[in-house]
């Protein structure tokens, strides 16, 4: 295996703030009059792919395509990237006390790598998705919230997406299940869907949730078609069949469940096992978690017994933190989710709403059965996957991620990151009835070194009056992020609040 840009990446990663600022033609546009033309690359329009519909292409031939033994050495690696959706940090076994058994997705633990310190760049989904798409902080793309709109979301448009990559390196791409980037629910759009951002085929849901009951409406390309079963059933079997048709040669496979985000729709038989939980809404949870099991489980079986587990790198990953439980907060994300013992939700920024479990498994590449502890990103997803296959990052487009491949083998043994920040629009509780609302212009901030997390709730962004003040939680005695020690340790709160305005103004304005 060769890293042959891993050095560049390293720079682009360990230089604090880059080169990076946004060029003046590129401010937002509020219209699509002002959306520059987007080139003819795999940043948006694969030729005769353009407008959403898939399908076989022409392909430019690997030298290792002639092979007829899957598992040849020559081959370069599959990979199958499982992105859940909105589950509580403590919901899996292996990361906290759930009653949930998860034993197909604890075979990645025990067969691969577990993370403890695993943060996404957003606590909600659009924005998580665009940061681990892009291997970016999706505020470069003045994104700081679910955004819709391809006027608000041009600057997205123009990076080459993870699966791009990997298709014009040669890879069959597939998106099984959730897409929510660039639409949601009936608002969709001709331009930047799946297909056109380097999926050869897709079939799922574009927008942010859907019912999960057989018959519901999914997409196949840009045709709509009944489920023939349980949503979450139907991504496996989806899957599976992808793996069928693709694993002589290198594929890139995208697993993105809509569970266990809402509605809460859980099959009697799965729910059925849980009887002993009170609570009949996180009995039905359990049920969803449940069947989400059974599908990844159904799915790594196909890769054992079509012989590519070993040559197949299994990435897995949730978008943000676990749903609230009581009525005040927002009903369509409600999903009685369990992050204790962290403290928020999704939407927070706290750790609650932004660390989630990940995964790695790339049998005799990285270590089975190993924890790693240090603080990882899901940037660092693209780069970490496009060196295992031994692929380029986009010419000209940086990363915020590094690749963490020597990091989790000994190789490196310094830090994947110094430093994360996080800024996304802040969600007020409902008080006297009404949903959770975003509040526009108003955000939360924070940033972690080390063991100290610095947090900054409701900041007016278009006010010029003082923001309201830090707060200073240490994770290593204070994972609940309770207690401010903020006047104890000012020259943390000086020094970390520096960081993370630095961050900050090299980021893109948002466009909300
Ligand atoms: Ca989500």
């Amino acid at each position: 295996m060769k890293f042959r840009f891993v050095v560049t990446l390293w720079l682009m990663a360990i230089t604090p703030f880059g080169s990076y600022a946004v060029p003046e033609d590129e401010q937002p546009s509020h219209g699509l009059v002002g959306l520059r033309p987007l080139p003819r690359t795999a940043k948006m329009d694969h030729g005769h792919n353009h407008g959403e519909s898939c399908g076989p292409k022409e392909r430019k031939a690997l030298p290792t395509e002639v092979s007829l033994k899957p598992s040849s050495k020559q081959s370069r690696p599959n990979v199958l990237l499982i992105f859940t959706d909105d589950m509580g940090y403590s919901d899996l076994p292996k990361f906290g006390k759930s009653e949930i058994p998860t034993p197909n997705i604890d075979r990645l633990a025990k067969e691969g790598t577990l993370f403890t310190d695993a943060y996404v760049t957003a606590p909600i989904c659009v924005a998580s998705r665009m940061g681990l798409m892009t291997g970016q902080n999706q505020q470069r793309f003045g994104v700081y919230c679910n955004m819709y709109g391809l006027d608000k979301i041009r600057l997205f448009l123009r990076q080459t997406l993870m699966p791009a990559t990997f298709q014009e390196g040669g890879y069959r791409t597939a998106l099984v299940g959730k897409w929510h980037l660039g639409g949601n629910m009936n608002l969709h759009y001709k331009q930047g869907g799946p297909c056109d951002r380097g999926f050869d085929e897709f079939v799922g849901i574009r927008g942010g949730h859907a019912d999960f009951w057989k018959g519901t409406q999914v997409f196949r390309e840009n045709t709509r078609f009944p489920a023939p079963e349980y949503l979450t059933d139907l991504w496996g079997s989806e899957a599976c069949a992808f793996i069928d048709r693709n694993y002589l040669n290198p594929f890139f496979l995208y697993l993105a469940f809509n569970a266990v985000h809402a509605p809460m729709h859980s099959l009697d038989k799965d729910r059925a096992k849980f009887l002993n939980i009170k609570d009949e809404n996180r009995r039905t949870y359990d049920g969803m978690l449940l069947a989400m099991d059974r599908s990844i489980g159904h799915v790594l079986d196909r890769l054992d017994k079509k012989g590519i587990a070993d040559n197949t790198i299994v990435l897995f990953l949730n978008d943000n933190g676990g749903g609230g439980n009581t009525t005040q907060y927002a009903s369509h994300s409600r999903n009685f989710a369990n992050n204790k013992p962290l403290r928020g939700n999704k939407f927070d920024i706290l750790e609650g709403g932004v660390r989630v479990p990940m995964l790695m498994r790339w049998p005799k590449q990285i270590p089975a059965g190993e924890v790693y502890g240090e603080m990882v990103s899901s940037t660092d997803v693209y780069p970490t996957l496009v060196a295992a296959a031994g692929l380029q990052m986009p010419e000209g487009q940086p990363t915020d991620g590094v690749n963490l491949l020597p990091f989790i083998n000994g190789k490196n043994t310094s830090k994947p990151h110094e430093w994360l920040c996080w800024q996304n629009r802040s969600w007020i509780p409902r008080e006297k009835g009404g949903p959770v609302k975003p509040r526009p212009k108003v955000h939360n901030s924070a940033i972690r070194k080390g063991n100290w997390k610095l947090v900054r709730m409701n900041e007016k962004i278009a006010s010029k009056a003082p923001p309201p003040p830090w707060k200073l939680y240490d994770l290593s005695k204070d994972i609940g992020e309770h207690k401010d020690l903020s006047k104890q340790h000012r020259n943390v709160v000086k020094e970390l609040g520096s960081l993370f305005n630095k961050w900050r103004s090299s980021m893109h304005p948002t466009v909300e």
